[in-house]
């Protein structure tokens, strides 16, 4: 990996002795740095990273944007108020689910479009929620520090590296960072790292370590509940509306099953948010609904997993001509049009869906 993308830290000779895990010479492994901080207490790490930064430093946080990385970010850019001269949260990725927009907006969380601004007025670069090698635009930097909860890549360095693969959620060693150094965060950050720690570990239902647990606990004394509650409520365009409507023209229900084919859709989130809504109907063992986005069918299958599988139905129906998987409950197949028979394709609607699902449904 390159290095030299990063703009010239003039007279800076005493870069990477911060915090004493990189030679000069040869930097570690991202392991082998992840291993010094992970031996260090919660006070010696937020002092080590800290320490890298000065008061002229501009610092631009690169974020791939889902609610961990925007809550990890706002905290750090808290974390750093007026240690430096500026603080700016960037993301790479391209903002659509609509719970995200609503954090976003309800939080007012401060996010910068990757490519609109020039980076070379940047002294320091900090990656949160993710590695360099997740993705080649967050690549394109030399890190000062990276932050993460994903498993360990290799093929790049930092100064500081504080990655720890067993918590659920960045936001959580970040609510550490904010108290070993006696921050008390305000209402919305509060909420955007509680928001964040319940998406990441969906509700405790994935993995996550008593720590997580911690910091749930302590922030939740600090939330706003109804902020919490719009933020994920909201997950429906006012231009999404339409599609329910189509919804319910195209409605079958057969055998506590309910079908719908959509037709073209915009975003396929919006598949799931109807799929998800007809899992409320009451005695109702499968949902299925089907739409056009891209140039593939994409299929939602809910059922209440009890003596059925979503998955192996999705793997079964559409296993060999896309993609399909998913757990007991819910599951997802994306098959390109072109691997489709072409009278199937000709007249899709929920009659076509329904049959396809019939001879594998007994
Ligand atoms: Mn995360």
């Amino acid at each position: 990996m390159s290095s030299n993308n990063n703009p010239k830290k003039d007279n800076n000779s005493s870069k990477s002795k911060s915090q004493g895990n990189s030679t000069e010479q040869e930097p570690l492994s991202p392991e082998a740095s992840a291993k010094i901080t992970k031996r260090m207490s919660n006070r010696e790490r937020v002092r080590a990273f800290l320490s890298l930064f000065k008061r002229e430093d501009h610092v631009l946080i690169n974020i791939v944007a889902d609610p961990d990385a925007m809550a990890s970010a706002l905290a750090i850019k808290r974390l750093l108020a007026r240690r430096v001269d500026e603080i700016v949260i960037a993301h790479v990725n391209e903002i659509k689910r609509v719970n995200n927009l609503a954090m976003i907006n309800l939080l007012k969380i401060p996010l910068n479009r990757f490519r609109t601004f020039k980076r070379d007025k940047f002294t320091k670069f900090v990656l949160i929620d993710s590695q360099p090698s997740h993705n080649p635009e967050l690549a394109r930097f030399q890190y000062d520090a990276v932050i993460d909860h994903h498993p360990i890549t290799d093929g790049w360095d930092a100064p500081f590296v504080d990655i720890r693969n067993d918590y659920g959620a960045t936001a959580s060693m970040i609510t550490e960072y904010l108290r070993a150094a006696n921050i008390k965060p305000s209402v919305a950050l509060s909420t955007a790292l509680f928001y964040a720690i319940k998406t990441d570990t969906q509700n405790f239902a994935k993995k996550a370590t008593a720590q997580d647990v911690f910091c749930f606990q302590y922030l939740f004394k600090r939330i706003n509940q109804n902020l919490l509650r719009r933020i994920e409520t909201a997950d429906v365009r006012k231009s999404e509306l339409k599609y329910f409507k189509a919804a319910f023209d195209a409605i079958k229900i057969s055998k506590n099953r309910i079908y719908a084919h959509l037709g073209k859709v915009g975003n396929p989130d919006i598949l799931v948010v109807v799929a998800d809504f007809f899992t409320h109907v009451h005695d109702i063992g499968w949902v299925i609904i089907s739409g056009i986005y891209s140039e593939k069918l994409v299929v939602i299958f809910r059922c209440d997993g009890y003596r059925k599988d979503a998955g192996k139905l999705a793997q079964r129906l559409f296993g060999d001509v896309g993609s399909a998987g998913g757990h007991r409950q819910s599951a997802r197949a994306e098959v390109p049009l072109k691997n489709l028979p072409p009278h199937l394709l000709k007249n899709f609607c929920t009659r076509t869906l329904q049959r396809l699902i019939k001879k594998h449904l007994a």
